[in-house]
């Protein structure tokens, strides 16, 4: 983790920028208990994630694919949001100008009370059905696997697995908030994913701040202006301060 004077300075940049756009990853949602994508906790009956969030894994297999996601959204439904998330929705209700754009599917930003909020991957507890694309918030934990629609079409995760487009919307609206923020707060993303991971260096290039709070070192630790190498749960809450 940097200096202590390095926070101080990252939280009066912070206090001071008047359009601000959040990225978080997986590891933001870690310290609730939700399994992160690369981390050795992310593996399911020896499965890594990136085997499965596939459209081939779908056709070949909907439902292993179910399994897993029913696996994952079990657990989810055990977590609540932490004090990470927490600060961001503070964040959010301190700033003239704010989005947070999330690569995560599981829900927790909602809970935690952000609304300018971009899930660009999707959401897990909403399903789409294959046959006639009708969306539906679906909480089931014990339905039959893989659940069908009543246009006896299959139902899908409303995810984006590799390989898929993002929705052009949601992307537009990102990446023209990356381009006109003055700063960007990257948190508990291994920044691989793309197109979020090319997402802090448009922040840059147009001149804003980045500060980055990951466990462990990324390929956006060498060029954002600060990098807190530590807990989101522990560094977001001296990042943004309760409001006075
Ligand atoms: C697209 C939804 C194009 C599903 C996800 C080469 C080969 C093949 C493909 C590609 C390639 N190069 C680029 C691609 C494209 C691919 C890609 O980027 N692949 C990567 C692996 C190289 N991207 C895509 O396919 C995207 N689509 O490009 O479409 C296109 C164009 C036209 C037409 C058709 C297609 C779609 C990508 C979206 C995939 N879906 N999730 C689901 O969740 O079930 S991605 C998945 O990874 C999650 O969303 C996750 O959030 C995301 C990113 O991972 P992270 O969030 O960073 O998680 P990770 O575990 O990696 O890291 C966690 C970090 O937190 C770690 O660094 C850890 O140290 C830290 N941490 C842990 N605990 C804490 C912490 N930090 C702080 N505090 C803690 N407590
Ligand atoms: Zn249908």
């Amino acid at each position: 983790m940097s200096s202590r004077a390095d926070l101080g300075m990252a939280r009066e940049e912070l206090a001071q920028a008047r359009s601000v756009v959040a990225l978080t990853g997986a590891g933001i949602s870690a310290e609730s208990g939700v399994p992160t994508f690369r981390g050795q906790d992310g593996l399911w009956r020896n499965y890594s994630a990136t085997d499965l969030a596939t459209p081939q894994a779908f056709a070949r297999d909907p439902r292993l694919v179910w399994e897993w996601y029913q696996w994952r959204r079990g657990l989810i439904a055990k977590t609540t949001f932490n004090a990470g998330h927490a600060a961001l929705a503070r964040l959010e209700a301190g700033t003239t100008d704010f989005l947070l754009v999330t690569q995560n599917v599981d829900g927790l930003h909602r809970s935690a009370g952000s609304q300018a909020l971009i899930e660009i991957h999707g959401n897990i507890w909403i399903t789409r059905c294959t046959g006639c694309g009708e969306r539906r918030e679906d909480r089931r934990l014990d339905m039959e696997l893989p659940p069908g629609c009543q246009c006896g079409g299959l139902l899908r995760p409303d995810v984006v697995w590799f390989g898929e487009q993002l929705e052009l919307a949601a992307l537009n609206r990102a990446q023209d908030a990356c381009l006109s923020c003055d700063l960007m707060l990257v948190v508990g993303t291994s920044a691989v994913v793309q197109p979020a991971a090319s997402f802090p260096m448009l922040a840059k290039q147009k001149g804003a701040k980045i500060i980055e709070v990951n466990l462990e070192g990324t390929p956006l630790s060498s060029w954002a202006d600060y990098s807190f190498f530590d807990r989101a749960s522990l560094v977001l809450p001296q990042l943004i301060l309760p409001q006075s």
